[in-house]
């Protein structure tokens, strides 16, 4: 009777130790998946070509024969979305968790499931905002304040006229990317300073393009409508998707634009087919946004699986471009 009743009580333990996945990790893996290093890899979505080289970047380093398992999610723009995706990486019980966050704020609560769960997470592209920067581990990602001012700085030399040194007044378009991410948080806030420093620098029409082609090319139709093609002077695009929206609406408008036309277009990411652009003078300003993450983040997690501490803040390596400096030749040693 005593040994049946051991027999019972060391089955019901098995199965609550089973059940409870207190055990071993529960994510699910073949059993000749078992030694990976398993990391979640959340995106807000797939908006932009910068995206998908991110993504690329990302898969392209965390492969199995690496020691790697990748899983990726896609949130298809939607912050519940995304905070879904990374419950779903905390119950399956993945090491690593890397995000790069739609907004700015919001991620509290999950992250602070994720850090109960003792999963070191990675901010990557955009950061957050945080009550308690220990929810995260690190931010690998854009320095989008320095993005923000190199375009300044480009389009204070490109509106500056040399000969009379006059200060002519500049109507600009603004099309935002998606409101409260930091890549959106960053650009308008240098363009905002812009526009304080430029007492002949304004703002004519702005609205936000969600970083897409489709939405950028209905905001510069409806400006060109609303405002007149004669009363603008610059397009001021929060990235490259929204920048070939914006020449759309003015191809279709019979509008000119360009380095030697009265409205100039300057845009960020530098994308290759936005830099062959810029060489040809039709975007007169290229800042670079690096979507090359994934050698950074793969870099850290190997310093965190050896018990390493890493830094807190990586920025990514970045430039920007005018038509002058940019040739075919160096355009096609890009990978993105
Ligand atoms: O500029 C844009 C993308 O967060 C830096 O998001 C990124 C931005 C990038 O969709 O193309």
């Amino acid at each position: 009777m005593k040994k049946i009743l051991i027999f019972i009580l060391s089955v019901l333990m098995v199965a609550s130790l089973i059940s409870c996945g207190s055990v071993s990790k529960h994510y699910d893996l073949d059993d000749e998946d078992s030694d990976l290093v398993v990391v979640g890899f959340s995106q807000p979505g797939a908006e932009s070509a910068w995206r998908v080289a991110l993504t690329d970047s990302v898969k392209d380093n965390f492969k199995e024969e690496k020691g790697y398992k990748l899983i990726y999610k896609d949130a298809q723009s939607k912050q519940d979305n995304q905070i879904r995706d990374i419950r779903t990486f905390i119950q399956q019980g993945v090491d690593y968790i890397v995000i790069s966050p739609i907004v700015e704020t919001g991620w509290d609560t999950v992250l602070s499931e994720a850090k109960a769960a003792g999963i070191p997470v990675i901010i990557c592209d955009r950061n957050v905002v945080v009550s308690n920067e220990s929810l995260y581990t690190a931010f690998v990602g854009s320095d989008f304040k320095a993005e923000g001012e190199s375009a300044i700085a480009a389009m204070e030399r490109l509106l500056a006229n040399p000969e009379t040194g006059e200060e002519q007044p500049v109507n600009i378009v603004h099309i935002q990317g998606t409101l409260g991410s930091s890549a959106q948080i960053g650009r308008t806030n240098a363009l905002e300073h812009g526009l304080e420093d430029h007492k002949n620098w304004q703002v004519v029409y702005e609205d936000c393009g969600e970083f897409t082609k489709a939405k950028a090319r209905e905001i510069m139709a409806a400006a060109l409508e609303e405002v007149g093609a004669e009363n603008i002077d610059l397009v001021y695009c929060e990235n490259d998707e929204e920048a070939f929206g914006a020449m759309a609406a003015m191809n279709e408008a019979g509008v000119s634009y360009g380095n030697d036309s009265d409205i100039k277009v300057v845009s960020f990411d530098a994308v290759n087919t936005a830099l062959i652009m810029c060489m040809n003078g039709q975007i007169s300003v290229e800042v670079e946004c690096n979507p090359l993450q994934g050698p950074y983040i793969y870099n850290l997690i190997s310093h965190l699986e050896k018990g390493e501490i890493v830094p807190k803040i990586t920025y990514v390596k970045e430039q920007s471009y005018t038509p002058e400096i940019l040739t075919t030749d160096f355009i096609e040693t890009r990978r993105y």
